[in-house]
């Protein structure tokens, strides 16, 4: 565990947005999405990892120890997909990666701190979303 992703983090850029979330939801739902100022708060208790995207509009939490399978059904973001998604999250060097297998092809993420900025990338079906 190279790196502590811990803390509360403003989003301060997000590229591809749009693109990215052109797989999974309405252009209703992208259009609102792509307003908000997204807001990272990362807690970890032990090997046990707490990761909220907190905005005015929605809240979404995913807990997980890394390394091990967990099912993730990503409520409030592309939910009419009632089927879970397996997810499993790795350290890779200084990022932590995750894989979601479902029905969405090539889906995942990964997080890193860079310059003392966390760092996103969200990638599903080809589209890579950048999040500072
Ligand atoms: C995320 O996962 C997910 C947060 O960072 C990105 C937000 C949405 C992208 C996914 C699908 C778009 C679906 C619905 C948009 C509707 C509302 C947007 C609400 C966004 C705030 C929750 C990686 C994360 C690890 O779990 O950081």
């Amino acid at each position: 565990m190279p790196v502590s992703l811990c803390g509360t983090w403003d989003m301060i850029s997000n590229v591809n947005f749009e693109g990215y979330m052109i797989a999974l939801i309405s252009p209703y739902l992208r259009k609102i999405a792509l307003r908000l100022k997204l807001r990272k708060v990362i807690e970890q208790r032990g090997d046990q990892y707490i990761i909220k995207t907190v905005s005015a509009f929605r809240n979404y939490t995913i807990s997980f120890r890394v390394g091990q399978e967990f099912v993730e059904y990503t409520q409030g973001l592309d939910n009419r997909h009632v089927k879970s998604v397996q997810s499993l999250v790795t350290w890779e060097g200084n990022k932590l990666v995750c894989e979601q297998i479902g029905e969405k092809k090539n889906r995942g993420w990964t997080h890193w701190v860079e310059d003392d900025k966390l760092h996103l990338e969200l990638h599903c079906e080809g589209e890579i979303c950048k999040q500072v």
